[in-house]
C-alpha cells in the first residue's frame, strides 16, 4: 500500500484520492472571490472534507494568464488566517498552493503539510526551502510562465517532453535533499499546452504513472473541458470534471484536485465498486 506520510496523518495513494480546491484569491479562473472571510473560506472546506476530500489544497496566488501579481505579504494575509483557522479545527492534510518560498515556510509552520508549486520550486530560494522543510511536495510541468504559457505553447512530443522534464526535475529536487517517497507529480493540464496537448497528455497518462512518482492531476473545470463541450462558463464544467476525474482514475491519477468534490466522490465510488467487483 502506497502511504504518502503527511505531519497531520497520511494519505493511502492505493487509491486515487480528491484534493479540495480553496483559492482565496480574488481573480482565479473559476470561483475567484467566493470565499470573502475566514470563516467562510474554513465553511467552505468544511463541506469538502464532509463530501470526500481527504486534503485541501490553499491557494493564494492566482496563476490564470493576466491574473494580477501579488506581493509576498499580500499571499501571506490571504493564505496563513485560512490555514491558521482550518488547523485549529480539523486534522485534514492541507496543501499550500504556492511557488514563494516565505509562504512555504510560514505555511508548514502554521500547521500545513505538502507544498503543491505549479513552478516545480524554480522561484529563487524555493527549492532550498522545500528541502529544508522536509514536507511532501508536488512539482508541476509548465511550459513558460503563467504570464505568458498559452501564447504559442509548441512541443515536438508533448508526452515525451512532459515525461522527461518531470524526471528531471525531479532528479534535482532529490539532489537538493528532497525525500523520493515525499515527491508527487503533474503534467500541468492547461499550464503551456494546448486543447490537443492536454488530451494527448490525458490519453496517455498512464505512462506518467508508471513513473517512481505519485501522480497528481489538476483538471477541474479547465478550459480543455470547455473546448469538448462548448462551454465557458467554468462553473457549468462540472459534469466534465467529474468525468475527466474519472478518466483520470482509470488511468493511474494518484490525488486528483477538483472544485467539486461530491461529484467527483460519486464518480470515483462507481470506480472503486468496478475495481473491487469478482
Ligand atoms: C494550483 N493549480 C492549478 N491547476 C493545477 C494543476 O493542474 N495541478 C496542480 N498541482 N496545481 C494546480
Amino acid at each position: 500500500m502506497a502511504l504518502l506520510h503527511l505531519t497531520h496523518g497520511s494519505l493511502d495513494l492505493s487509491f486515487p484520492q480528491i484534493m479540495g480546491i480553496l483559492n482565496v484569491t480574488p481573480d482565479s479562473f473559476s470561483d475567484g472571490g467566493s470565499h470573502p472571510t475566514v470563516s467562510a473560506a474554513v465553511d467552505h472546506c468544511a463541506r469538502m472534507i464532509e463530501e470526500g476530500a481527504a486534503i485541501i489544497d490553499i491557494g493564494g496566488e492566482s496563476t490564470r494568464p493576466g491574473a494580477a501579481q501579488v506581493t509576498v505579504q499580500e499571499e501571506l494575509d490571504r493564505v496563513l488566517p485560512v490555514v491558521e483557522a482550518l488547523r485549529a479545527r480539523f486534522e485534514v492534510p492541507i496543501s499550500l498552493d504556492t511557488s514563494t518560498p516565505e509562504v512555504m515556510q510560514a505555511g508548514i509552520e502554521a500547521g500545513a503539510d505538502l507544498i503543491n508549486d505549479v513552478r516545480s520550486l524554480t522561484r529563487p530560494g524555493a527549492l532550498e526551502a522545500a528541502a529544508a522543510l522536509q514536507v511532501p511536495v508536488c512539482i508541476m510541468h509548465m511550459q513558460g510562465d503563467p504570464q505568458t504559457m498559452q501564447d504559442k505553447p509548441h512541443y515536438e512530443n508533448c508526452v515525451q517532453e512532459v515525461k522527461e522534464s518531470l524526471l528531471q526535475r525531479a532528479a534535482q529536487c532529490e539532489a537538493a535533499g528532497i525525500k523520493r517517497e515525499n515527491i508527487l507529480i503533474d503534467p500541468g493540464f492547461g499550464f503551456g499546452k494546448t486543447v490537443s496537448d492536454n488530451y494527448a497528455l490525458l490519453k496517455h497518462l498512464l505512462e506518467l504513472a508508471a513513473l517512481p512518482y505519485p501522480l497528481l492531476i489538476g483538471l477541474s473545470r479547465k478550459s480543455m473541458l470547455g473546448a469538448v463541450i462548448n462551454e465557458p462558463d467554468p462553473k457549468k464544467r462540472v459534469l466534465a470534471s467529474a468525468a475527466a476525474a474519472l478518466m483520470c482514475a482509470e488511468r493511474g491519477a494518484a490525488v486528483i484536485r477538483v472544485h467539486d468534490v461530491k461529484e467527483t466522490a460519486q464518480v470515483l465510488a462507481l470506480y472503486r465498486a468496478l475495481q473491487e467487483a469478482r
